[in-house]
């Protein structure tokens, strides 16, 4: 399905501005000053065997051109993809708390465009590396462009701006050989970790399941930053903004995350954008958690601290909107990669608080587009312009596209009869909110910031068993990379102080003892700061655990885009197919055929149907369930597969559904599977642990499978035991 001729397609007004250029119309080539270009193939020459002749005018502009075609990519967050969308408030029940209309008018539809990134890597660099992804929104609202420039998790690592290179530069490839892409395991991340606390809680949600998404698709997003809403009366409340995805939140299992590196490095971008040509549009509702400016210091953390997060038990994420991404970009390059966010792109009705961190991105995000876009004209670009119109006195600078007539370029002007006039509030003109300010100008972090364990413990401890299991792999994986020894123990000393059980796993697993981390801990702090500034503050908090922390609470039951693998080879069963395909497709879910060689497979009644990938080209970790089919003769010819056998063995490590009918049962028969605890070769339906066996008609098989699905992962697995593959 073309995605751009979706009716649901609201962005017309974006369209305009992007005014396709469309190849295949029966245009002719043109040079870039449009001269028609008769012969494309060969440069101008002095003979047919000469030299290369320095008029030849189409030669050098289409090389030159080229030579320019690569722009810096972005520092952090180079790897990417966007989509187009639309986003629409529910009703208009925030108006008590804000103007700003496209969260108050809820027959306004807003034009999105959502890009979401890994952080670390390289443009080039692979999708599931662990690492925290990007969720960065644009909102094209009549009153001017407003950016939502969130994370997929809810806390940052650092409390300050002006740590945010020295960060970047240790999780970066290390400089001297720019090594390794992508990863947070190596000496230098784990450096700077272990010599700055307060990184401890954003380093718990990167070490957990929430670093290594199913999709984009299935992610939360989190404004992290506290920000006001600001009303018509001009009063302030704080607000954190949540995205919540509507297929609920799901990961894949560290081992998969490193095998689908290798075998589809474009595994999220590619699910990204076959669902939206799919037609199955990804949602999210926008959540907002809403605290009154009186309860600024009601908490046991500091609101403006953002290595905190706010309990959704204490204050509820209030579900307001939805968005919807229908419509992939034309082009990848002249919108997702020339797209500029910012944090300080705000409209009326939102405004900032003084979060130490908000306030440096405030600068960051203008400076970089200047040297990444060439300018200060990137608000020009296509994806960036805003469909409110602009009217201002700025001028000029590299790459300019608007052509302002007049005379007049200043303000206040009377040649020009005075426009463009401010706007006064009750026009829509922007007003800061007028916070009362009364202090010593100091460089200094407040002290409410030195709780630096407890939520990280809240965290850990809202986690289920898997979970928990996880993340204590993840540290001993990621400390294991780390060959300086101090580094780890400084690092287990940290984690004690967040748990002691998991610091004495991950020490266990590297092979150290636990030992304390050094008291007080300066590194972060000024050289002359004094002693009791270091001390850390211990607080209990109010709550023990938070459900809404852990992913095995998240929404379960839609196996809508579910990739399903069905294994066949010559024979199998048509009816077990059909039935099963017709049964998980009205599910949404997406089936693919897998067999032994690309081109078509032949049930046994001889009816061929097309083969999507050979064993070779594809494997069980991009998938999300496996089924396999009855037929005697396909079965004999899987189970002669290893790859065949090696997809049962690895959805079952990886503790995704396999369901098998008739005789695709002697494929598991064989696999490692058999030897799994609790289960023999002649016993293999463990319903509750995700492995379905039937007849594959009339025996509820598709209906189970469905549900398993619906589970997303049998994680129980792990705690009897793996198997190898
Ligand atoms: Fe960013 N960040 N950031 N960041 N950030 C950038 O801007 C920066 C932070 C986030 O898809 C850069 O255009 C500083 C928190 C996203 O294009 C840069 C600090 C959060 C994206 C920058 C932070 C984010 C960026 C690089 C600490 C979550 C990608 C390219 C003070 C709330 C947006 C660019 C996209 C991109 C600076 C911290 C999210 C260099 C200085 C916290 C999703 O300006």
């Amino acid at each position: 399905m073309n995605s751009k001729k979706n009716p649901k397609d609201n962005s017309q007004k974006i369209e305009d501005l992007n005014k396709d250029i469309e190849v295949g119309d029966g245009q002719k080539m043109t040079t870039n000053q449009g001269v028609k270009v008769n012969d494309d193939t060969s440069s101008l020459k002095a003979g047919d065997r000469g030299a290369t002749l320095l008029e030849d005018f189409i030669l050098r502009e289409k090389i030159t051109h080229f030579d320019h075609e690569r722009i810096p990519e972005r520092i952090v967050h180079a790897r990417g993809s966007g989509a187009h969308g639309v986003f629409r408030v529910y009703d208009d029940s925030l108006k008590k708390y804000t103007k700003a209309a496209f969260l108050t008018d809820p027959s306004r539809e807003t034009s999105v465009f959502t890009r979401f990134s890994t952080v670390a890597g390289f443009r080039g660099s692979a999708d599931i590396p662990r690492d925290v992804r990007g969720f960065a929104v644009k909102f094209y609202t009549e009153e001017g462009v407003y950016d939502l420039v969130g994370n997929n998790m809810p806390v940052f690592f650092i409390q300050d701006a002006i740590k945010f290179p020295d960060l970047i530069h240790a999780v970066k490839p290390e400089p001297d050989n720019e090594i390794p892409q992508a990863a947070s395991a190596h000496n230098t991340f784990w450096d700077f970790v272990s010599l700055s606390p307060e990184t401890m809680h954003n380093v718990m949600w990167l070490m957990s399941d929430r670093a290594i998404p199913r999709s984009f698709r299935m992610m939360e997003g989190f404004g992290i930053n506290t920000f006001r809403l600001i009303n018509e009366q001009g009063e302030s409340h704080f607000v954190k903004f949540h995205w919540k995805p509507l297929l609920g939140t799901h990961s894949v299992v560290w081992d998969e995350a490193q095998k689908i590196n290798g075998q589809d490095p474009d595994f999220h971008r590619r699910d990204l954008y076959d669902a939206i040509e799919a037609g199955s549009f990804p949602e999210w509702e926008l959540g907002l958690q809403i605290i009154p400016q009186e309860d600024e210091h009601k908490f046991d953390f500091d609101l403006l601290d953002p290595t905190k997060l706010v309990p959704e038990e204490i204050v509820p994420v209030l579900r307001v909107g939805k968005m919807t991404l229908n419509r992939n970009p034309d082009n990848f390059f002249a919108e997702t990669e020339q797209a500029a966010f910012h944090p300080g792109h705000i409209v009326p009705g939102i405004d900032f608080s003084n979060d130490p961190l908000l306030q440096g991105r405030l600068f960051s995000y203008t400076d970089t587009q200047l040297s990444r876009l060439g300018g200060p004209n990137f608000h020009e670009i296509p994806i960036n312009r805003s469909i409110a119109p602009i009217h201002n006195n700025q001028r000029d600078g590299i790459s300019r596209m608007q052509i302002n007539r007049g005379k007049t370029s200043y303000h206040p002007n009377s040649i020009g009869d005075g426009f463009p006039e401010q706007a006064k509030v009750s026009e829509g003109g922007f007003a800061s909110y007028q916070e009362r300010v009364d202090a010593n100008k100091v460089r200094a972090r407040s002290r409410s910031f030195m709780d630096f364990f407890s939520q990280p413990a809240l965290f850990y401890n809202s986690l289920s068993e898997a979970e928990q299991a996880h993340l204590t792999d993840a540290f001993c994986f990621e400390l294991g990379k780390v060959d300086i020894v101090d580094i780890r123990q400084r690092v287990v000393g940290l984690i004690s102080q967040v748990d002691a059980g998991l610091a004495a796993k991950v020490a266990e697993g590297l092979g150290l003892e636990v030992e304390a981390p050094e008291q007080p801990i300066n590194h972060q702090f000024g050289a002359d700061a004094d002693e009791a500034d270091y001390q850390p503050v211990t607080v209990i908090p109010k709550l023990k655990s938070s459900p809404a922390l852990s992913m095995a609470n998240t929404v379960k039951g839609n196996i809508k885009t579910r990739q399903i693998a069905f294994l066949t080879a010559d024979g199998f069963d048509g009816d077990s197919v059909a039935s099963m395909k017709t049964a998980l497709e009205a599910e949404g879910a997406m089936v693919k055929i897998i067999a032994p060689r690309s081109g078509m497979v032949k049930d046994s009644a001889g009816n061929s149907i097309k083969v999507d990938h050979s064993f070779l080209t594809f494997s069980s970790v991009l998938v999300d369930a496996i089924f396999v089919p009855a037929g005697k003769a396909s079965t004999e010819t899987l189970k002669q597969t290893p790859r065949a056998v090696h997809f049962i063995d690895e959805a079952f490590l990886h503790c995704k559904p396999i369901a098998t009918a008739g005789e695709g049962r002697e494929l598991v028969a064989i696999s490692y599977v058999k030897n799994y605890p609790k289960s023999n070769p002649n016993d293999l339906d463990l319903e509750n642990l995700g492995l379905l066996t039937g007849n594959g008609s009339g025996d509820n098989l598709a209906k189970k499978f469905i549900k398993a699905i619906g589970n997303h992962r049998f994680f129980e697995r792990e705690k009897l035991g793996k198997i190898p593959a």
